[in-house]
């Protein structure tokens, strides 16, 4: 078996294993990003679509601000509906910070360019990856690649293959505490060829379900709707998917949401997870191979960015001789998870249908939204965890 060697193995080209190995790159570490799926697959996959301000400054640090800042979006507010009336929150007012939707797979995009033009090793469609040794000080990656069974010695193996993947399920039962809450729902959601008719996102809480209006470019819309978990989506027509989501979204005002082909639909799971410790001996768990949040707050891309950020700050201080430094990693990242975790779960549990609540239940969710439309306090909260907290 070909043996090859580098300072960190990355398992998964996500936008947490490739960021990782762009910015350790800058620092002067190398890294080989093993990826499963192809490039295309990638660079196709709809997914997440609003960067906080933090993100977006530090992509722009790390060099990759030029399309970002061309073709992204920034937001300076959102808007919350209910009861047939809308709210907004100023983000930049109430938090000072702003958004910037930029859809993950351009994110994505731009970090394979990067790592080729750096020259830097990223394999796409490998087969097989296994991890082992990491609780030593020579830890290796087996994979298949083109035909060839090769071993990766590396000093360090960073999992950010997601939350299907490898990394966390290699760590021997046991050593993980793992918290998890499921949702009663999941999100449908399409991406439309029709031009956005709103300014800013939308978020709709109404008595038929949640549903959120997003937008791509001036072409492309982003919607979701709330659905049962195990929804068929061949049940859903377009006339269907598009009838709910007037019917959730517009109101007496007069917005109406612009119809168009649908490119693209998916069902989206809705969790909440978190692995801890997210740093086991070499073994470090960066993005949804360390957590999930559901998608209403955002914060399922910017995590993975911060985790990327905090792993190679620690790998940088470890190489410069302060080894101590790789104990930091899981308790700063799982700080800002659990901030985001709380923040998704009273977003999603706040604007969502719960089918068994009662009248009682469902009281007190127009009067958290009440309170958070009319209250400067509760909107400030919401801005700022909205459009994310300062990095630590
Ligand atoms: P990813 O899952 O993005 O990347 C992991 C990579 O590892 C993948 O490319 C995978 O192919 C690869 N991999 C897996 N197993 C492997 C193996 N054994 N060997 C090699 N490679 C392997 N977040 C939001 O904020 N807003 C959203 O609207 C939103 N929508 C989402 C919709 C869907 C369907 C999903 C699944 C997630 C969504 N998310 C959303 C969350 C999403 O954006 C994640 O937070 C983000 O992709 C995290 O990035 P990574 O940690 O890099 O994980
Ligand atoms: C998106 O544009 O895909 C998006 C925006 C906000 C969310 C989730 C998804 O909370």
């Amino acid at each position: 078996m070909p043996a090859l060697r580098t300072q960190v193995g990355i398992v998964g080209g996500g936008p947490a294993g490739l960021l990782l190995s762009h910015l350790l790159h800058l620092k002067g570490i190398s890294s080989v990003v093993l990826e499963r799926a192809s490039r295309a697959h990638l660079e196709e996959r709809i997914r997440a679509g609003v960067l906080e301000q933090a993100s977006v400054e530090l992509l722009e640090a790390a060099g990759l601000g030029t399309r970002l800042r061309r073709e992204g979006l920034e937001h300076h507010g959102i808007e919350l509906r209910f009861a047939g009336n809308r709210h907004r929150i100023a983000l930049t007012e109430l938090a000072g910070r702003s958004i910037t939707v930029y859809g993950q797979q351009e994110v994505v995009k731009d970090l394979i360019r990067a790592r080729q033009d750096a020259l830097g090793t990223v394999l796409f469609e490998v087969e097989h990856a296994s991890i082992a040794a990491f609780d030593t000080a020579s830890p290796v990656v087996r994979y298949r690649h083109e035909g060839r069974d090769v071993e990766l010695g590396c000093d360090f193996v960073a999992g950010c293959d997601g939350f299907h993947g490898v990394s966390r399920a290699s760590v021997p039962a046991g050593v993980l505490r793992e918290h998890s809450r499921s949702y009663p729902f999941a999100w449908l959601g399409i991406l439309a060829q029709a031009p956005p008719t709103s300014p800013e996102l939308v978020y709709a809480a109404h008595d038929d379900g949640f549903a959120l209006y997003s937008m791509r470019s001036a072409s492309l819309t982003r919607l979701y709707l709330q659905c049962r978990p195990d929804e068929d989506l061949a049940a859903w027509s377009d006339a269907r998917i598009w009838s709910q989501l007037h019917s959730r979204l517009e109101g007496a005002d007069g917005w109406r949401l612009a119809e168009g082909p649908i490119l693209q639909r998916g069902i989206t799971p809705m969790r909440s997870y978190v692995a801890e410790p997210m740093r086991i001996g070499r073994l470090f768990l960066a993005g949804d191979a360390a957590h999930i949040v559901p998608p209403t707050g955002a914060k399922g891309l910017n995590l993975a960015i911060n985790d990327a950020r905090v792993l190679c700050e620690v790998l940088t201080a470890y190489y410069s001789g302060q080894a101590a430094a790789l104990d930091e990693y899981s308790p700063r990242c799982l700080a800002r998870v659990w901030r985001a975790q709380h923040f998704s779960r009273w977003m999603t549990s706040m604007l969502h249908r719960f089918a068994d609540d009662d009248a009682f239940q469902r009281r007190l969710q127009l009067a958290q939204l009440e309170y958070v439309a009319h209250s400067r306090a509760a909107a400030e909260s919401l801005a700022e965890n909205y459009a994310g907290l300062p990095f630590d």
